[in-house]
C-alpha cells in the first residue's frame, strides 16, 4: 500500500486533516484503533471557536452543524453567589457554537465515507518508521493480517496516548508539564439547559461548568478528585452537589435522567518541537491543555490547518519551506491557550490546602474581570480565540 500522507487517528485533528487534503486533491490513507462507534460516541468537547465553525463549514462538513449548532454571545461567571455576564460578543465581535465534538466527528466520518476514501478502524499493532527518510512507512495489523503503508508523511493525530510522539528518539522532543490535583466529573443528562449561557462557578466546595449539547440535553461538569471513583456518585448525589454549587436566588437548576458520567484528569502538557523528519504531531498527540479554556478541540483543528496549507506546497511545488515553519507557527498559538487554559483553571478551582490567601486572590481576580472592560476584553478574546497568536 502506498499513499501520500499516512494519517493516525480518526479523531478531529486526524478526520480535519483528510478532509482539508482531500480538497485538495492530495491522497491519505486514516488508521485508527478503535470502532466507528466508539469513536462517534466518546464525549468530549462542545465549544468551537468561529474559526473553527468556518473552517469546517469551508471544508463542507457544515451543514448539520450550522441547523443544529447554538450560537452563544457570552458566558456566565459566578462567584459569592452572584453570577456575572461576560458580552464576548460586544467585547470582541466574536461568538462560540455550542456542537459537540462527537456531532464534529460523525460529520467528518460520514463525509470521508461518502467520496469513498480509506479510513481503517480497528486497526492493531500501528507502529511508524523511516520518519528521518524521505520513505516513511506505517505498519499495522487488520483483520489480523499485517500491512505495511509507505507514505511521503506520517501525520501524527492519535492524541495524547498514541503511538507517534513516543516513537520519536529519545532527546529529540523537550516537553512541558503541569498536572493538577483535581478532575472533573462530568455527565451528560436529559433535560433542558437551565441557563442561556455556560456558567462557570466557583464555589468554597469546589467548581463546576453548566454546558449543554442542545436544547434537550445539558453537559454539567463537577470538580472532583482525580482519582474520584464514578461509583461513588449515584445520580441524586451528583445533583445535589451541582444544586449547592450553582444555586442562586430565583433561578433553579432543573434535574433530569443522566445518561453518560465519567472523571477525567486534567493536566497542561506541551512537546517541542511538533515535528521530526516527516512525521507531523497535531492536536492532543502534542499539547493537552485542562478544559476549564475549551480550547483543546479548536487547537487541533488550528494545527492542521497550517499542516495541510504546508503539504498543499510541498506536493505540489516540492517546497519544505511551510512544512519547516510548521511546529514554530502552531506553538505560539497553543502557548497562549496554555497560558489562557492555566489561568482560568486556577482562578476557579478550589485549590488544594484550601489557603485562604488563594482563595482570596482567585475572588479579586474574578470580580475584577467582572468589572474592568479591559479584563473583561482580555478573557473574551483568549475564549473565542486571537486571530493574531
Ligand atoms: P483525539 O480526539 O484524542 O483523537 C485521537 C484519535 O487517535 C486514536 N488513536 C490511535 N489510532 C491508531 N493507532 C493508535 N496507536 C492510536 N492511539 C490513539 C484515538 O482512538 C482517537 O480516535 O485527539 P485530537 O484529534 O487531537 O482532538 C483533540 C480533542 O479531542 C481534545 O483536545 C478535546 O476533546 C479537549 N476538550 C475540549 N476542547 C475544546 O476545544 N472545547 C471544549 O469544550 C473541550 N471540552 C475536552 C473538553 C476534553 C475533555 N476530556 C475528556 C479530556 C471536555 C472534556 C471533559
Ligand atoms: C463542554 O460543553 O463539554 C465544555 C464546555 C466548556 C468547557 C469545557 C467543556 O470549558
Amino acid at each position: 500500500m502506498r499513499t501520500q500522507v499516512a494519517i493516525v487517528g480518526a479523531g478531529p485533528a486526524g478526520l480535519t486533516l483528510a478532509r482539508l487534503l482531500e480538497l485538495e486533491g492530495i491522497a491519505t490513507v486514516v488508521l485508527e484503533d478503535r470502532s466507528r462507534d466508539y469513536c462517534e460516541h466518546r464525549i468530549r468537547a462542545g465549544v468551537l471557536e468561529q474559526r473553527t465553525v468556518d473552517l469546517l463549514r469551508d471544508a463542507g462538513v457544515g451543514a448539520r452543524m450550522e441547523r443544529e449548532g447554538i450560537v452563544h454571545g457570552g458566558i456566565h461567571l459566578q462567584f459569592e453567589r452572584e453570577r456575572h455576564h461576560v458580552p464576548m460578543y460586544e467585547l470582541t465581535g466574536r461568538s462560540i457554537v455550542i456542537y459537540g465534538q462527537t456531532e464534529v466527528v460523525k460529520d467528518l466520518i460520514a463525509a470521508r465515507v461518502e467520496s469513498g476514501l480509506p479510513l481503517h478502524f480497528e486497526v492493531e499493532g500501528v507502529s511508524v518508521d523511516g520518519v528521518d527518510t524521505d520513505r516513511p512507512s506505517v505498519r499495522f495489523r487488520q483483520d489480523g493480517r499485517r500491512q505495511e503503508l509507505e507514505c511521503d508523511v506520517v501525520a501524527g493525530c492519535d492524541g495524547f496516548h498514541g503511538v507517534c510522539r513516543p516513537s520519536i528518539p529519545d532527546g529529540v522532543l523537550r516537553t512541558y508539564e503541569r498536572e493538577y490535583p483535581f478532575g472533573w466529573l462530568g455527565i451528560l443528562a436529559e433535560v433542558a439547559p437551565s441557563m442561556d449561557e455556560l456558567v462557570y462557578t466557583h464555589h468554597e466546595r469546589g467548581f463546576a461548568l453548566l454546558s449543554l449539547r442542545s436544547p434537550e440535553r445539558s453537559r454539567y461538569y463537577l470538580q472532583v478528585a482525580p482519582d474520584e471513583d464514578v461509583a461513588g456518585w449515584p445520580d441524586d448525589r451528583i445533583w445535589e452537589e451541582l444544586q449547592r454549587r450553582t444555586e442562586l436566588d430565583g433561578w433553579t437548576l432543573h434535574e433530569g435522567p443522566i445518561v453518560e458520567k465519567g472523571v477525567t484528569g486534567m493536566r497542561s502538557f506541551v512537546s517541542e518541537p511538533m515535528q521530526h523528519g516527516r512525521l507531523f504531531l497535531a492536536g492532543d498527540a502534542a499539547h493537552i491543555v485542562p478544559p476549564t479554556g475549551a480550547k483543546g478541540l479548536n487547537l487541533a483543528i488550528a494545527d492542521v490547518r497550517v499542516l495541510a496549507e504546508a503539504l498543499v506546497t510541498f506536493f505540489r511545488a516540492g517546497d519544505e519551506t511551510l512544512l519547516r515553519a510548521y511546529s514554530r507557527e502552531c506553538l505560539r498559538r497553543v502557548w497562549r491557550a496554555e497560558h489562557f487554559s492555566w489561568w482560568m483553571t486556577s482562578m476557579l478551582h478550589r485549590l488544594p490546602g484550601d489557603d485562604p490567601f488563594d482563595a482570596k486572590l482567585q475572588l479579586s481576580q474574578l470580580r475584577y474581570v467582572v468589572s474592568s472592560e479591559t479584563a473583561a476584553r482580555s478573557l473574551a478574546e483568549n475564549y473565542v480565540g486571537l486571530e493574531t497568536v
